[in-house]
């Protein structure tokens, strides 16, 4: 009798599991989710808010914990992707740069002076590119959930205002540990140093580095790098736009319905994030600007003239990374970029 009566305890309990889309038992207790960069800026700011919309809306059947800082692969940025194919990280806020030494084709938005403003890049992330993009890291077990931004990065530096590449000349740089970064630097006479951006900071305030490039929103201001450098150009030289990712085999795992929970979130968090990184950079609103101005920066923008010497320096390493990314896929990112105008 009570065997019987456990047996069908066993079965009700199986049934409501099934009625509530799938056993709240497969799912683990906690996923991790890697951002490079540290919670209180908007990067991480919106891996947290992706997090907690999930929780709410699961009711916290997926409880997403966000390991900043790069934590999850002990400082080392570009090996994010490796971790996240691997599993260690079941979600990832991730910038192109630091997946694009794992994978090439994300090279295309580290392309030196190629993406001209942000209608641009909206147009490629929107369009048939973007489709491209998410295919090819489905093929590599990750599913593009949406495309969040880092934005563009502008050079700053300790030493004096940056006009021309002249100006560039032998500066020591910090940029991240992948060629193009090394190959663009050094293309504008500059004497490029590959650092993990945990070591940087300590770099900056040290003074072993003479400058960086990072987008003003997103990191500059919030990093207050006026404490460092006092000189920012803005010159647009490479953008970075963010990926909210899933692990395949963990996607695989949720219910349709949490699936589509996540999907949501992970637009709505990506999108928010984007507006706020965003915000005071595009005319007529240059508040961000002014913020840098204020805290004591001189900011230099570029005449024409400069544009063009700065473009025509680095056309070396457009036409070998176009090779490296793929001619097919550049080409119809130019052609997007062209129809945006
Ligand atoms: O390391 C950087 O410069 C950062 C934080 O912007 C990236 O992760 C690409």
């Amino acid at each position: 009798m009570l065997k019987r009566c456990f047996f069908i305890l066993v079965l009700l309990v199986f049934t409501i599991g099934c009625a509530a889309g799938g056993f709240a038992g497969d799912y683990k207790n906690e996923y991790k989710m890697s951002v490079v960069v540290g919670p209180k800026l908007p990067w991480g700011a919106g891996a947290t808010k992706f997090a907690d919309l999930v929780r709410e809306r699961t009711d916290g059947r997926i409880n997403i914990k966000v390991y900043t800082s790069s934590s999850l692969m002990a400082g080392k940025q570009t090996n994010e992707f490796l971790i996240h194919r691997q599993g260690v990280a079941d979600f990832c806020f991730a910038s192109t740069i630091n997946w694009s030494s794992t994978i090439k084709p994300l090279n295309l938005f580290n392309l030196p002076f190629f993406f001209p403003d942000y209608n641009a890049l909206d147009a490629v992330i929107e369009g048939e590119v973007g489709k491209d993009i998410a295919d090819m890291l489905n093929e590599k077990g990750v599913s593009l959930l949406a495309w969040g931004e880092n934005g563009y990065r502008e050079i700053t530096n300790s030493k004096r205002p940056i006009a021309t590449p002249a100006d560039l000349e032998g500066m020591k740089i910090r940029v991240v540990g992948t060629p193009i970064f090394i190959e663009t630097m050094k293309a504008l006479g500059a004497n490029p140093v590959n650092m993990n951006w945990g070591d940087a900071q300590v770099a900056f305030q040290q003074g072993v580095v003479d400058g960086q490039e990072n987008p003003v929103v997103a990191i500059e201001i919030p990093v207050k790098i006026w404490q460092f450098h006092q000189y920012i150009t803005i010159w647009h030289y490479v953008i970075d736009p963010l990926m909210l990712t899933v692990n395949n085999q963990v996607m695989a795992s949720f219910t349709p319905e949490d699936q589509a929970i996540i999907r949501q979130a992970a637009l709505e968090a990506a999108a928010e994030q984007k507006a706020i990184v965003r915000k005071g950079l595009i005319a007529p609103d240059l508040s961000a600007l002014d913020l840098l101005r204020s805290n004591g920066m001189e900011v230099t923008l570029l005449t024409d003239a400069a544009k063009k010497e700065f473009y025509d320096k680095t056309a070396t390493v457009r036409e070998k990374w176009t090779d490296v990314i793929g001619a097919e896929l550049v080409e119809k990112t130019a052609k997007a970029i062209a129809a945006s105008r």
